[in-house]
């Protein structure tokens, strides 16, 4: 029987066990195996012992999976920078299981249990051998809790994200993106060419990435672009492809003329300094303080211009940072100071524009945006040996790993998990390892590449041509198995997180 105390203390029936819980109040039964729990502090015991957890990154490119209580946590290991940038790191635990928003256990019979958050407020769980325990920094929404099939259990929980959150289900279409292929060395005649290059392809859109603004800060055209943003959309557009661009609208580099005229409008630290929000480009970044009037006001001018110029597609990266602790000139938590900058640029730029978040936390995004990067970064390479202890480490496996693990979010917004490599040159990456990211894109739902057409071999074009132009029926099958019209893929054999954090240190 559940008392109704505002306090809760007592035990919730899930199936054919019941869990000892403490609670900010009294659960109450949304059906025979789920619960609502008032939002808050909230810790089940169960008798489970060596359960595996399921950890939930904060952002797109902070590590999620399925650990073992008995191993050691799926974190970032070895880096306080990497951290800063790839998880919620005020929140990290190195020695004990906890992700952000939601996680699960996993029980003898092969159902879970997830304890999942429907509103705001840094909301994190996490798991030992004894308990399952939620936590917040603010009492926002509810906790879902449920027990059940894993798949139907992940896909319930996204349900009520995006009835409380929000979901948006515009199509992104067939994308074609610069970074992983041009990196930052962008200019006018590169895109020229690589454009007509791409013409008469199944592409809907080409989305330009960093490279061509004067400063991450100042989102002008810079010298490799003479004829400006607007001419370069145009370009795009008379190739038949919708014009896409990338910026990092709540960042600033410390030499941008954004940086250096406006430090009252940054975000920040201790010690009257800017809070450094993280680092890339060489060296640490800054957040705009979103909650100021003339920050607002910059944001709506911003995204009016970008959209004036043609650009109808928007990557928007690095947003976690408007969502990190630090002093801002109104007193709202960080990640309602988040999703009232997003829902602005929603405003600013309408209904129509597709925004895809990069780098954005992911639960807080449901709502506002039309897609989000689910994963780090991909490489033309399998794993990343320069940083074993990071999961974030840009790289194909990495990407993959993550990615595969937030799929029951497809029901929230589109789910990118990055590009597919169709090259063999310029690319370590095998058949079969190019197979698989193949695979995991249709899975997911969103396909991209970066490849130039001048870079691919005729088979390697007529292979891509094919993957954009089919519409392929995908179901789930199992944790890591999926069905892809008539043929079934296992990703389990690919499932394996060789990092060795018993040797690195935190
Ligand atoms: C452009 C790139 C591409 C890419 C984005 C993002 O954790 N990090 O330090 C980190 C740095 C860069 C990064 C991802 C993570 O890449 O994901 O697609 O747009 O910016 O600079």
């Amino acid at each position: 029987m559940l008392t109704d105390l505002a306090k809760f203390s007592g035990v919730v029936p899930l199936g054919d066990v019941s869990l000892p819980m403490v609670a900010n109040g009294a659960p109450h039964a949304l059906g025979e195996r789920e619960f609502l729990i008032p939002s808050g502090d909230v810790t089940m015991v169960h008798p489970f012992e060596t359960t595996e957890f399921f950890r939930h990154g904060w952002n797109s490119w902070s590590p999620s999976g399925w650990r073992r209580v008995d191993d050691a946590p799926l974190r970032i290991y070895g880096s306080e920078q990497r951290l800063l940038t790839a998880d919620d790191a005020r929140n990290d635990t190195p020695h004990a299981h906890s992700g952000s928003a939601v996680g699960a256990i996993t029980l003898p019979d092969g159902e879970v249990i997830l304890l999942g958050a429907l509103g705001l407020g840094a909301p994190r769980v996490g798991a030992t051998g004894t308990t399952l325990w939620g936590t917040t920094e603010e009492l926002d929404g509810e906790w879902y809790l449920a027990r059940g099939p894993e798949t139907e259990v992940f896909a319930r929980y996204a349900e009520l994200v995006a009835d409380r959150l929000g979901s948006r289900t515009s199509s992104a279409g067939r994308v074609w993106c610069s970074w992983y292929s041009f990196y930052e060395d962008l200019d006018e005649n590169l895109v020229r060419d690589t454009v007509d290059g791409l013409a008469g392809l199944p592409f809907d859109v080409v989305q330009l990435d960093d490279g061509w603004e004067r400063s991450v800060g100042d989102w002008e055209a810079n010298d490799r672009f003479p004829t400006g943003m607007a001419a370069t959309a145009q370009l795009i557009q008379s190739a038949g492809f919708r014009a896409g661009l990338w910026l990092a609208p709540l960042i600033a580099l410390p030499d941008s003329a954004f940086a250096l005229e406006r430090p009252d409008l940054l975000v920040q630290g201790l010690h009257g300094r800017p809070l450094v929000a993280g680092y890339n480009w060489g060296g640490p970044y800054y957040a705009l303080d979103t909650t100021h009037e003339e920050v607002k006001a910059h944001l709506r001018e911003l995204f009016r211009r970008v959209v004036g110029w043609g650009f109808t597609y928007l990557k928007l990266d690095f947003l976690y940072a408007g969502a990190l602790e630090g002093l801002r000139n109104a007193p709202v938590h960080r990640e309602q100071a988040y999703r009232d900058a997003i829902d602005l640029i929603r405003d600013t730029v309408g209904d129509d524009v597709y925004l895809l978040g990069c780098g954005a936390p992911i639960i807080p995004s449901a709502g506002t945006f039309d897609g989000i990067r689910v994963g780090p970064d991909v490489g033309a390479y399998w794993e990343n040996s320069e940083r074993p202890g990071d999961p974030t480490g840009v790289g194909a496996k990495n990407a993959f790993l993550a990615s595969i693990h937030r799929a029951w979010l497809r029901s929230v917004y589109e789910t990118d998990p990055d590009v597919v490599y169709f090259r063999r040159r310029r690319s370590l990456l095998d058949d079969e390892q190019r197979q698989l990211l193949e695979d995991v894109a249709t899975i997911l739902g969103f396909k991209s590449t970066s490849d130039p057409a001048a870079w691919l071999a005729p088979d390697e074009i007529s292979d891509l041509r094919r993957w954009l132009e089919r519409a392929e029926t995908v179901t789930q099958r199992g944790r890591y198995v999926f069905q892809i019209d008539d043929r079934i893929v296992d990703l389990a054999p690919f499932v394996d997180y060789s990092a060795p954090p018993s040797t690195i240190a935190n």
